[in-house]
C-alpha cells in the first residue's frame, strides 16, 4: 500500500490572484489613485502569505496567558502575550489598517481601500482584526462625540502609524446579567471626590490587552439611586493602566475558555473602582456606543467574508489536486455543484459588504455628486438599515459554507494541524459576537420603524438597477423589482399586525434584504465592461433563488410552533 500522502493547498498572493477584488476596484475607484492602490495591495496580498501569516501562526500556536500572582505573591494580573500578537500590532499600525478610514487620502474611496486591506488582513492576523474592530470604532465614537482632549489624545493614539503610538481599543458592555439585553447592566458608576469611579464585572471583554476601553455603567446619583433598564446607562472613557504601569483599579478573574480566536486575549474583568471619564450625556450610553458597534459591525462583515474566501480558496485549490474514484474531485459533478454555489454565495457576500463601503465612504465623505446621487441623510439611513443585515447575512453564510466545505478536505479537515478545523471554530464567533442573528433582525425592525428607511432603500436600488442597460440581464433585473416589491407589500402588511407577527418575520426579511441587495450589487458588477469574467453567469445563478424569502408566518403559525417545541 502506498504511504498516505496528500498534496496540501497552497495560498499565492492573496490581492493579486483575487479577480472578484481587482475588477470590482477597478470599476469603482477613480484612476488617478489605482496605481498606488494596487500596488500597495498587491505588497501587502504578498505579505499577508508571507511574514503576517507566520505572525499569526506564532500567535496561534502560543496564545495568551493569564499571570495572575508573582512570585511573592503579590497580585499583578499580567497578560502574556506571543511574539507573533505583538508584531501583528506593529504591522496593523504600519499598514494603516485603521488610519486609512480616517485620514482620508483617497476621499469618499477610504473606506473601500481600507476594507480591502482588512479583508486581506484578517484570515492571516488570528483575529488582530478583532481589536482593530473595537480602535476603529471607539476613533469614531471620539471623532463624534468626544471632547477636545480624547480628541487630542485617544484619537490620535488610535488612527497613529506609528507602532509605538498606536493604540488599540476594547469594548466593555457584555455582563453576566445579560449579553444582547444590555439593559440589564449592573456594573455602577459612582462620584467619588468629583471622578467617576466604575464598579462591578464585565464578562466578556475582548482584546484584553487593549490602552483603552469604552464602557457602559449604570450613574449612581448623589443618594446613590440609579434608573433601571437602558436609560440608566452612561458611556465611559477608561485607560486600562496608570502612569505607573499598574491596572487602573480592576482585577482580571480569567482568560475566557473559547471554542476559537484562542490567539485573542478575552477576559473575565471586575472594576473596583476604575477611574473613568463620562462621554456625552448621562442615559445616553446606549445610543452612543452604538456607534461605535455599528463599526465593529461593519468589520465583522468585511472579516466574515475574508474568512469565507481564504476556506474557499483552500478547498478549490485543493480539489485541484486531491484525486478520488479515479479523478480528481473537482471533476465530479457534485463537489463541481458544491463549489460553484459555495462561490455564488461568496460573490453575493462581497457585494453586499462592498456595497455598504461604498454607502459609509459617501456618507463620511459626502459630496453632492456621490457615486449613489443620494443625500448626506439618506446615506445615513441607509447605512443604518444595512449594518445589522450585512453583519447577520454574512455571519450565517460563513458559518454555514465553513461547515460545507471542510467536507471537501474529508477526515484532513477534521484533523487539528490541517489548519482547517481552527477556521471552523474560528468562524463559528462571526454570527454570535457583535449581536446575534436575531437580536440583528430585531434591530432591522428598529432601524426600520424608526427612520423610514425602506423608502429610502428602495429608491437607492431602483436608481442602480434603471442604469443596467445590458439585455442579458434584463430577466435578473427584472427578479430584483419584483423581489422588492413583494417585500415592501409583505413588510406593510405586518406593520399592521400584532408585534409578535413582525418579530417572527425579521430575520427573514433581513436575509431578503440582503439577497436583494446583493443581486443589484452583482448585476451592477457583472453589466460593467471591466466586469470579472464569469460574473453574468455568477448573478444568474444567484438570481434563480427566492430573493424574497419571507415564509408566512402569523398568530397561528406562532401557537403551532410553540406546540411543537413544547
Ligand atoms: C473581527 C471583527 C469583530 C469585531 C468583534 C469585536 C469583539 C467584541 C466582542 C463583544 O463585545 S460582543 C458584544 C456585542 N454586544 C452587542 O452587540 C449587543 C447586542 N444587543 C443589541 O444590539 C441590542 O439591540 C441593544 C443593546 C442595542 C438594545 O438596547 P436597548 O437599550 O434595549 O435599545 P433601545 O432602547 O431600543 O435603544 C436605545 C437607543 O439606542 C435608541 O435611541 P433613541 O434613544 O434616540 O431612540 C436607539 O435608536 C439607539 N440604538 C440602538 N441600537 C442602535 C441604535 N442606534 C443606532 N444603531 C444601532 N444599532
Amino acid at each position: 500500500m502506498k504511504d498516505f500522502v496528500q498534496t496540501m493547498p497552497i495560498l499565492i498572493n492573496q490581492f493579486d490572484d483575487d479577480k472578484l477584488l481587482k475588477s470590482f476596484l477597478t470599476i469603482k475607484i477613480p484612476e488617478e489613485y489605482q496605481k498606488e492602490i494596487f500596488a500597495n495591495l498587491s505588497a501587502f496580498g504578498q505579505r499577508v502569505i508571507e511574514d503576517i501569516s507566520l505572525m499569526a501562526k506564532d500567535a496561534e500556536e502560543n496564545p495568551p496567558q493569564l499571570i495572575q500572582f508573582d512570585c511573592w505573591g503579590n497580585r499583578i494580573d499580567d497578560i502574556k502575550t506571543s511574539r507573533g500578537w505583538k508584531d501583528l500590532h506593529r504591522v496593523s499600525a504600519e499598514e494603516e489598517i485603521v488610519r486609512i478610514g480616517y485620514d482620508k487620502n483617497f476621499a469618499q474611496y477610504s473606506r473601500m481601500i481600507q476594507f480591502s486591506k482588512l479583508y486581506l488582513f484578517h484570515p492571516s492576523s488570528a483575529f488582530y482584526s478583532c481589536p482593530l474592530a473595537m480602535t476603529d470604532g471607539a476613533a469614531k465614537l471620539i471623532e463624534l462625540y468626544g471632547n477636545e482632549q480624547l480628541k487630542l489624545k485617544a484619537f490620535l493614539h488610535l488612527t497613529s502609524n506609528d507602532p509605538e503610538k498606536f493604540w488599540t481599543s476594547a469594548q466593555w458592555m457584555t455582563e453576566k446579567s445579560g449579553g444582547s439585553d444590555v439593559s440589564a447592566t449592573e456594573t455602577v458608576a459612582r462620584k467619588i471626590d468629583g471622578k467617576w469611579k466604575l464598579f462591578g464585572t464585565k464578562w466578556f471583554c475582548s482584546a484584553i490587552t487593549a490602552h483603552m476601553a469604552l464602557a457602559l455603567a449604570r450613574t449612581e446619583d448623589e443618594a446613590g439611586q440609579t434608573i433601571a433598564g437602558s436609560k440608566g446607562l452612561s458611556l465611559f472613557y477608561i485607560e486600562l493602566r496608570k502612569d505607573t504601569g499598574e491596572l487602573n483599579h480592576f482585577e482580571i478573574i480569567r482568560l475566557k475558555e473559547k471554542l476559537g480566536t484562542n490567539a485573542l486575549p478575552t477576559a473575565e474583568i471586575k472594576l473596583n473602582g476604575t477611574d473613568a471619564e463620562l462621554i456625552g450625556i448621562e442615559g445616553e450610553g446606549v445610543k452612543l456606543i452604538s456607534s461605535m458597534f455599528n463599526i465593529t459591525r461593519l468589520y465583522n462583515a468585511v472579516t466574515a467574508i475574508g474568512a469565507f474566501r481564504r476556506v474557499l480558496t483552500l478547498a478549490k485549490d485543493y480539489s485541484g489536486k486531491r484525486k478520488a474514484f479515479k479523478k480528481l474531485i473537482n471533476q465530479h459533478p457534485l463537489n463541481i455543484r458544491i463549489l460553484a454555489k459555495a462561490q455564488v454565495d461568496f460573490h453575493a457576500c462581497f457585494h453586499l459588504t462592498f456595497l455598504i463601503s461604498e454607502i459609509i465612504g459617501s456618507e463620511e465623505v459626502f459630496t453632492k455628486d456621490n457615486s449613489l446621487n443620494l443625500n448626506q441623510e439618506e446615506l445615513s439611513k441607509i447605512l443604518r438599515l444595512l449594518t445589522p443585515i450585512v453583519k447577520l447575512y454574512t455571519a450565517k453564510k460563513v458559518v454555514i459554507w465553513t461547515s460545507e466545505l471542510l467536507e471537501v478536505f474529508a477526515g484532513v479537515g477534521y484533523i487539528e494541524n490541517s489548519g482547517i478545523s481552527r477556521l471552523y471554530r474560528d468562524n463559528q464567533v462571526f454570527s454570535i459576537w457583535e449581536g446575534t442573528t436575531n437580536v440583528l433582525s430585531l434591530d432591522l425592525l428598529r432601524a426600520l420603524r424608526k427612520d423610514n428607511s425602506f423608502s429610502i432603500f428602495k429608491k437607492m436600488i431602483f436608481q442602480k438597477l434603471e442604469l443596467i442597460k445590458t439585455s442579458v440581464l434584463r430577466a435578473e433585473v427584472k427578479k430584483v423589482f419584483m423581489a422588492i416589491e413583494e417585500v415592501e407589500r409583505i413588510f406593510e402588511q405586518k406593520m399592521k399586525a400584532d408585534e409578535s407577527e413582525l418579530e417572527g418575520i425579521s430575520r427573514d426579511l433581513a436575509f431578503s434584504i440582503g439577497n436583494i441587495t446583493a443581486a443589484t450589487g452583482m448585476l451592477e458588477h457583472a453589466a460593467h465592461e471591466n466586469s470579472s469574467k464569469n460574473a453574468i453567469t455568477v448573478v444568474k445563478i444567484f438570481s434563480e433563488r427566492n430573493l424574497c424569502q419571507i415564509e408566512t408566518f402569523d398568530q397561528e403559525k406562532l401557537e403551532s410552533f410553540q406546540d411543537v417545541i413544547a
